[in-house]
């Protein structure tokens, strides 16, 4: 049996990961706003979802690889990106994936579970070298249909990599319930003919996560290989602001999963043993307000990034017919 981990006996520890969630949270409910506005492309929100997010990054090292999907903001802000940098890349400038902290983390995989082979490549890298560091690859409950993940995995087993996956298995991929995307009892197990130990735990309670992701990175960088960690949660929101989960399923199904959403639960936790009070509650929620509010002005006053750039960074020559599109979008001859 586990007994509970070090941190989870401090309070001032989960009052930071509760600030962390409540600023996900935040941040969410603004993106999804300016979409709504026209002032942000297409969305995903992490609402139900953050105590993965958020206890996945809190068990991290600073030099550790995250290598997440889309649906991670919660760990990005974690390890330092800053909400400038995910309004920018949601608002279709690239400079966005490039942090100034946690610098060698990588960008959101939009292709489903294709970053899975990059994440045991980042791994191996770091075991050829001999550096004490790990990868973090989270990953949705229908990427764990994806052909790549499952060579990612089998790659992980075999030569023991430094790599800890993390499904969010938010119970839906899009529209496809997880019953009707798998067979299998549960996701934890597609890991086992891997030869890889698989765990489910409950992720919508941060602590837990934090702990069960950090024993896996310990064993990770001493050499001890990969792990594979299910983590369950709900998908309280649209797949993306381009869905309307009404489409296919009722409030009747959403709304008994409110009851277990992670932000909510640790402060019923930290209000029972007198750790947080209304006034906390309302001073948070006024500064990480100001804090996102000062973020989205300085991203609407941030000039878009020129037409060129589009085109100058895949090739060092660039082919023909991306020369013509080239000068066509700056109204030059080719
Ligand atoms: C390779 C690929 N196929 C299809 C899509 C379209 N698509 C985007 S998200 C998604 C579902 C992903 O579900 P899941 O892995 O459970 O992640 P979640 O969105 O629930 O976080 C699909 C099919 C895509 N982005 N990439
Ligand atoms: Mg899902």
């Amino acid at each position: 049996m586990n007994t509970l981990a070090r941190f989870a006996a401090d309070p001032a520890e989960l009052i930071r990961l509760y600030r962390a969630m409540v600023l996900t949270r935040t941040f969410d409910a603004k993106a999804i706003a300016l979409q709504r506005t026209g002032r942000l492309g297409t969305y995903a929100s992490s609402l139900g979802q953050e105590a993965v997010s958020v206890g996945l990054a809190s068990a991290m090292h600073a030099d550790d690889v995250l290598v997440p999907s889309f649906r991670e903001h919660g760990a990005q802000l974690w390890r330092g990106a800053t909400p400038l940098e995910l309004l920018l890349y949601w608002g279709g400038d690239e400079r966005g994936n490039s942090f100034a902290a946690a610098a060698q983390d990588f960008p959101d995989s939009v292709p489903v579970g294709s970053h899975a082979p990059h994440a045991a490549g980042v791994a191996l890298a770091f075991k050829l070298r001999g550096e004490p560091r790990a990868a973090v690859c989270v990953l949705g409950d229908g990427a764990t249909s994806k052909g790549d993940v499952a060579e990612a995995l089998n790659i992980a087993g075999v030569w023991q990599l430094p790599v800890v996956f993390v499904i969010n298995n938010n119970r839906w991929a899009i529209s496809v319930p997880v019953e009707r995307q798998t067979a299998a009892h549960t996701l934890a197990q597609k890991s086992v003919a891997a030869g890889i130990a698989g765990e489910q735990i409950d992720g919508n309670d941060v602590i837990a996560v934090r702990d069960i992701v950090a024993r896996a990175l310990t064993k990770a960088r001493a050499g001890g290989g990969p792990s594979w960690i299910e983590a369950l949660t709900y998908r309280l929101g649209d797949h993306t602001t381009a869905d309307d989960a009404s489409r296919y399923r009722d409030d009747a199904k959403v709304s008994p999963h409110w009851a277990d959403e992670p932000v909510a639960r640790l402060r019923g936790h930290l209000v029972e043993i007198g750790a947080w009070h209304r006034e906390d509650e309302e001073r948070l929620l006024a500064e990480l307000g100001a804090e996102i509010d000062a973020a989205v002005s300085e991203y609407l006053a941030t000039p878009p990034q020129a037409p060129s750039t589009m085109f100058d960074f895949t090739y060092a020559a660039l082919p023909k017919d991306l020369a013509m599109q080239r000068a066509a979008a700056l109204g030059e001859s080719a």
